[in-house]
């Protein structure tokens, strides 16, 4: 639709041409990070809650080759269920385009898809980074440079809960992305409220957030803001027992030799697994509340423009 291969919904590009409201999601979250059947029932539902608060969904995938900004229903229901599906972060989107492959976006894909469709907002559950010893592995995940690079908003509740976050926050600082607490300073650790960390900043509303979003694009900075935005402390996993908990699987994921871009599938399965599934359910009402604050930015984003 746009001269570009990619393919862009209707209502999606109607939408970013009127200046309303609009989130992207990205899809590895459904492919690669929640198991079956509730993968599909978050990702359909994600769109329904943005929806019924006047915001336009834009779930982004690689379908069948094709880069897609705001994939149909029977396009998620079918790549949720798909088994022969890559992990698409940036470098893969040619292959996969190319082979004619289906894809689930990384944080970095998306950024990517979202910003060439004109969205700003994307809510997302857990951002990649540094993992332990990259130092010698060089193990950074490419959503760092990416975001870098990318004038986007990302709505995340820290990074994944099994990488160095210390380091992590250090190469945002290094890369000039802000790190933005939503009602808090301190980082939150995805599974957990408060993952031991200050961060400089935080804002209290969406209003808020949509002023320093209006003055990175005044500034023509390129890179992305991160927002973080933390569990309800109610509902987050008990920190002492995910901290023994990290300790176990990381110890089953060596003995297995397991590394590179599998270890998050087996480390999040792994911690699936032991917590009986609680741990599913808090990252799913963590996704729940980005992708509820993605809503409201995008709104109070369109607001101030109109
Ligand atoms: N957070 C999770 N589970 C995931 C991811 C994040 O809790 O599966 C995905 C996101 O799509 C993120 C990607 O962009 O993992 C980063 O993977 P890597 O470290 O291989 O770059
Ligand atoms: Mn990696």
């Amino acid at each position: 639709m746009t001269g570009l291969p990619i393919h862009i919904s209707e209502d999606v590009a109607e939408a970013v041409a009127a200046g309303a409201p609009v989130v992207a999601l990205e899809s590895t979250i459904f492919t690669h990070g929640l198991p079956r059947p509730r993968n599909l029932e978050v990702a359909l539902e994600a769109e329904e809650r943005l929806r019924s608060t006047g915001v336009v969904p834009a779930t982004i995938g690689v379908y069948a080759g094709v880069p897609t900004v705001g994939l149909s229903t029977a396009q998620i229901e079918e790549l949720s269920g798909a088994d022969d599906l890559d992990k698409a972060s940036l470098r893969d989107l040619p292959v996969v385009a190319a082979l004619g492959r289906h894809g689930g976006t990384t944080v970095a894909a998306t950024a990517f898809l979202a910003h060439r469709a004109g969205i700003r907002v994307f809510s997302t559950g857990g951002l990649g980074g540094v993992h332990f010893g990259a130092s010698e592995s060089f193990d950074e995940s490419a959503d760092l440079t990416t975001l870098a690079a990318i004038p986007v908003t990302v709505i995340s509740a820290g990074v994944k809960s099994i990488l160095d976050i210390r380091a992590t926050l250090e190469r945002f600082e290094t890369l000039n992305i802000p790190v933005i607490g939503y009602r808090t300073r301190r980082y939150p650790g995805f599974y957990i409220t408060d993952s031991g960390h200050e961060i400089a900043y935080r804002v209290d509303t969406p209003e808020e957030a949509a002023k320093v979003i209006e003055a990175r694009d005044g500034l023509e900075l390129p890179q992305a803001v991160l927002i973080a935005n933390p569990v309800d402390p109610a509902k987050q996993l008990p920190p002492q027992e995910l901290e023994a908990l990290l300790t176990r699987a990381w110890a089953e994921a060596d003995a297995r030799g397991i590394k590179g871009n599998a270890s998050t599938p087996f480390l999040l399965d792994f911690i699936q697994r032991d917590t009986q599934g609680r741990s599913l359910e808090v990252n799913i009402e963590v996704y729940r509340g980005n992708v509820r604050l993605g809503g409201e930015i995008a709104t109070a984003l369109a607001a101030a423009r109109s």
